[in-house]
């Protein structure tokens, strides 16, 4: 059934892993090919998309906004902004070899791409240097063309050259063999625009106007100390990143240096927004942060689904929308310092019998004030997203989000986001024990 994935160092749909490790060990230099797959047909070459050059980035948005992830519906497609895939593809030590593209040798065009970029990932206290791939596109009139695993065979082969035996990817799709799957989870921050493009459910007149008021945000966040993030803040949200990813899950990023802080977290125009809170008592001492990334969605079609839910004919109804995209905020990091001060009363530590439950009531309590927090904080992030023209707020079941999803007013979506870790078995990962965000 998977014909190309049951070739590849990935565990089987049917297998219950027991056990973390590596499926093959490192491969000596000479196991590694050395001369590039052949493409199936002599009319397209190889190619590095050069992430420095403003054309062939363009070529590459061109590709993406054309080809790239669709809902299950085909109502939008992802539409990332040529400043976001320059972010996403230059972190400090990219490998402009991992930029692998597919170009037509006649005209020129760009018809593929695949890239890969390092990172550390720490499974389960196993850090290792992997690969993150994304961005996998085939050009829609090349589909069903045995494509695909070229590419990934082709950047495998470029990463196994640097020394790099793992990679970590996600997908929509189900495939061998996820380690996590997540839910996608929505705010609606502009409820009468996602109705008109299809996003949410059709209302009448009268329900959308009430859900405007429940969903009614305040005029300003409402965290003192909360301010943009400054250069200056790098190496403290470093070092509290770093913490709160390792204390409380177990898959994470691991962020070496400040540099890499500095790349993925300091506020970049129309791309990345992050927050700081500056401690009053202490001021230049940074307890929490969060961050949000743009990632906008081509409309394609009218909203088709009815009240019932229903699917109507796409002439049905009122006419084309004049929306073009969803402007939609991801979620991306945050943290927050977890020494929280916890004090039982008397009369709670006379309830419990033991050292053991007194231990057990001070976890759950400092747990509920990290709740509190996350709420507080995240309700800040709607309404700078709000005031920064976004329609909706966007982020997945992972990390500690379902303490403030239904609080906050998000719903769940209809996508999944599978996570896979390639030459990698490890047991399965709750989604609130994932802690990496992809983009
Ligand atoms: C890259 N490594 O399916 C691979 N999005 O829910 C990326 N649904 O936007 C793979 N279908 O539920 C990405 N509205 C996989 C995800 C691909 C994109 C995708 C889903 C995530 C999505 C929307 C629109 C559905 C349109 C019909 C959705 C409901 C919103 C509602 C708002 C109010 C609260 C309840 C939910």
């Amino acid at each position: 059934v998977h014909k190309f994935w049951s070739t590849q160092p990935v565990p089987k749909s049917s297998e219950q892993v027991t056990k973390d490790g590596p499926l093959h060990p490192p491969l000596a230099p000479e196991e590694i090919r050395q001369e590039p797959y052949d493409l199936p047909s002599g009319a397209m070459e190889w190619c590095v998309v050069d992430v420095e050059s403003a054309d062939e980035m363009k070529e590459l948005y061109t590709l993406l906004i054309e080809n790239y992830v669709e809902d299950a519906d085909s109502m939008f497609r992802f539409n990332y902004s040529v400043e976001f895939l320059t972010w996403a593809l230059m972190p400090p030590g990219y490998v402009p070899d991992w930029h692998v593209g597919v170009r037509d040798k006649e005209t020129k065009q760009l018809i593929a791409f695949i890239s890969g970029v390092p990172l550390d990932i720490m499974v389960r206290d196993k850090t290792m240097h992997m690969a993150e791939i994304n961005f996998l596109c085939l050009h829609k009139d090349l589909r069903d063309q045995r494509m695909t695993p070229l590419l990934i065979k082709e950047v495998t082969r470029r990463i196994h050259h640097k020394g790099i035996f793992q990679a970590v990817y996600t997908v929509g799709k189900l495939l061998p063999k996820p380690v996590s799957t997540c839910r996608y989870f929505h705010r609606s921050l502009n409820p009468k625009k996602l109705m008109e493009t299809g996003f949410s459910q059709k209302l009448s007149a009268s329900d959308l106007a009430k859900l405007t008021t429940a969903l009614r945000l305040p005029p300003t966040p409402s965290t003192p100390g909360l301010r943009l993030m400054r250069k200056g803040d790098v190496g403290q949200v470093r070092k509290l990143l770093n913490r709160f990813l390792k204390n409380r899950y177990e898959i994470v990023p691991v962020f070496k240096t400040d540099a890499e802080i500095l790349h993925w977290l300091l506020p970049r125009d129309k791309v990345v927004w992050t927050y700081v809170v500056e401690d009053k008592d202490h001021p230049g001492r940074i307890t929490d942060f969060f961050s949000f990334y743009s990632l906008p969605s081509t409309v394609l079609k009218r909203g088709t689904r009815g009240k019932d839910g229903v699917k109507k004919p796409a002439s049905a109804g009122k006419p084309q929308p004049a929306y073009k995209s969803v402007n939609a905020a991801y979620l991306f990091y945050y943290g927050t310092k977890e020494d929280y001060e916890v004090t039982l009363t008397s009369s709670e530590k006379e309830a419990c019998e033991s050292a053991k439950k007194e231990k057990a009531l001070v976890k759950s309590k400092k747990n509920d004030l990290i709740k509190e927090r996350l709420q507080s904080l995240v309700a800040d992030a709607l309404v700078l997203a709000r005031d920064a023209s976004f329609d909706v707020f966007n982020c997945l079941d992972m990390m500690d989000n379902l303490m403030f999803t239904s609080k906050l007013k998000f719903g769940p979506g209809d996508g999944y986001l599978r996570y896979y870790l390639y030459n990698y078995r490890a047991r399965p990962i709750e989604s609130p024990k994932v802690g990496f965000v992809m983009l």
